[in-house]
């Protein structure tokens, strides 16, 4: 229930049912007040009616837009009345499918409208919308007709072999595929960045029992999520906190204290912190610096914390190893935040994210790939081995392709667009 309910409907049937909805078919891309009418010329509802001839539409069809009262019995009559006459309920997300297999948007613009409907905060919908305006489109887009160049070029000496050119003496093309590997490598890195921003990142806390991982949880989150006790091997289960950090969304873990147990329970809670761990972006490693016993060895990506400063006195804030802080009164949580989201964020945490574009998990994951691919191709360039070096731009390529859909399987893009809500 709300001020205004909206009815879309896409296709080639979209202006014969605005003429028997309507009356007649409304100027173009014009709000037109009209009553809207069902198939037994009933009065539905009254409101404003857009409509949009192919190609210049959302979707690149006949589109027709009926913005009536938001009444949830109105609008199901609307949509029943038009279903009576031909038209059928869409798909979650099928209107910008639509628009990706019509050519208006790629990929990665389609994801980043689902990714702005979705944020969390607003560095996130400023991320998803830079995306969507093409900025991250357009340089991928960019590094792969560079690519396409640079294949075509290794692919026309294949196709010579009598010649028997010697491509590691290829100076022109060593120095692309070296300039392009750089790029591709930039690019990666600013991915990640627009990651950070778009998914939000996992972040667990870790470290031997006791030593105040659920108090220091409860003081980022805010609230008392998890039991504090002076019992170690408190906590079993994984407790798992969505908080904005910084402006970045966070899920936080707690954790099961690690350390050798023969309790059948605390060592399944053992089992799940270390996988915990393991799936993390960051591991914080809380260490008791009020305890004399030695903390277990932390994992690699980590950042150490030290609690119960308040009994160690250790200065708050910053230090060589982490972050000395007392989860009890605050004292040095917020250097660990701002420390926190600089090591997630990289270069992009120091300035404004203005600019940083919103990506994905696979988009990362497929750049990854193009800058391996390239490297590999630029070894085998060194070697002399043009085949190999061929194969391993066309990989290069295709992972490149996946990023703005001009190369995907109907798997993904099922995966993708089923995420969407229905209407969009
Ligand atoms: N003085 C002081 N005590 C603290 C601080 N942080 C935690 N504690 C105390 O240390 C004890 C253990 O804290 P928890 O947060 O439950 O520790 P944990 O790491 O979650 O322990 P397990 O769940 O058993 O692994 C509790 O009695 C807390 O009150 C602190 O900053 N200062
Ligand atoms: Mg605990």
């Amino acid at each position: 229930m709300g001020g205004i309910g909206i009815v879309r409907v896409s296709g080639p049937l979209a202006r014969e049912l605005a003429r028997a909805v309507l009356g007649s078919v409304p100027a173009p891309r014009q709000a037109t007040l009209a009553a809207f009418h069902d198939e037994r010329a009933r009065v539905l509802d009254q409101g404003l009616a857009l409509y949009f001839p192919a190609p210049a539409s959302f979707t690149g069809e006949d589109v027709l837009e009926l913005q009536g009262h938001g009444s949830p019995v109105a609008l199901d009559r609307l949509v029943r009345s038009l279903v009576a006459r031909g038209a059928r309920p869409a798909r979650p997300g099928e209107f910008t499918e639509r628009a990706f297999l019509n050519g208006r948007i790629d990929l990665v613009q389609a994801e980043a409208v689902a990714d702005l409907i979705a944020s969390a905060h607003e560095d996130a919908a400023r991320a998803a919308a830079c995306t969507l305006q093409g900025a991250f489109s357009q340089l991928v887009r960019a590094l792969d007709a560079r690519l396409a160049g640079l294949r075509a070029h290794v692919e026309a000496l294949l196709d010579f072999p009598d010649e028997a050119p010697d491509i590691a003496a290829d100076v022109p093309l060593a120095a692309g595929l070296a300039a392009l590997l750089s790029d591709i490598a930039e690019a990666v890195r600013r991915g990640r960045e627009g990651r950070v921003l778009q998914e939000g990142v996992r972040v667990a806390i870790a470290g031997p029992p006791n030593a105040g991982k659920s108090t220091l949880l409860n003081a980022l989150a805010g609230h008392e999520a998890a039991i504090v006790s002076p019992y170690p091997g408190t906590t079993r289960d994984l407790i798992r906190e969505r908080v904005v950090i910084e402006g970045l969304a966070l899920e936080l873990t707690d954790s099961a204290g690690l350390r050798a147990s023969d309790d059948p329970l605390e060592r399944e809670g053992i089992r799940r912190a270390e996988a915990a761990a393991a799936q993390a972006d960051c591991v914080l490693w809380t260490i008791d610096d009020s305890a004399p016993a030695p903390p277990l060895p932390p994992p690699a990506a980590r950042i150490i914390v030290y609690t119960k400063i308040d009994l160690s006195g250790r200065p708050a804030g910053a230090c060589a190893e982490g972050y000395a802080v007392c989860a009890q009164t605050g004292e040095g949580l917020s250097e660990l935040r701002r420390g926190l989201r600089a090591r997630l964020l990289g270069r992009a945490a120091e300035s404004e994210t203005e600019g940083v574009f919103g990506a994905r998990r696979r988009h990362v994951a497929a750049l990854e790939r193009a800058e391996h691919a390239l490297r590999e191709a630029l070894a085998h360039q060194t070697e002399g081995a043009m085949e190999l070096a061929a194969e391993e731009l066309r990989l290069a390529h295709e992972a490149l392709g996946e990023i703005t859909g001009r190369f995907t399987s109907e798997d993904l893009l099922g995966r993708i667009f089923s995420e969407f809500c229905i209407g969009k």
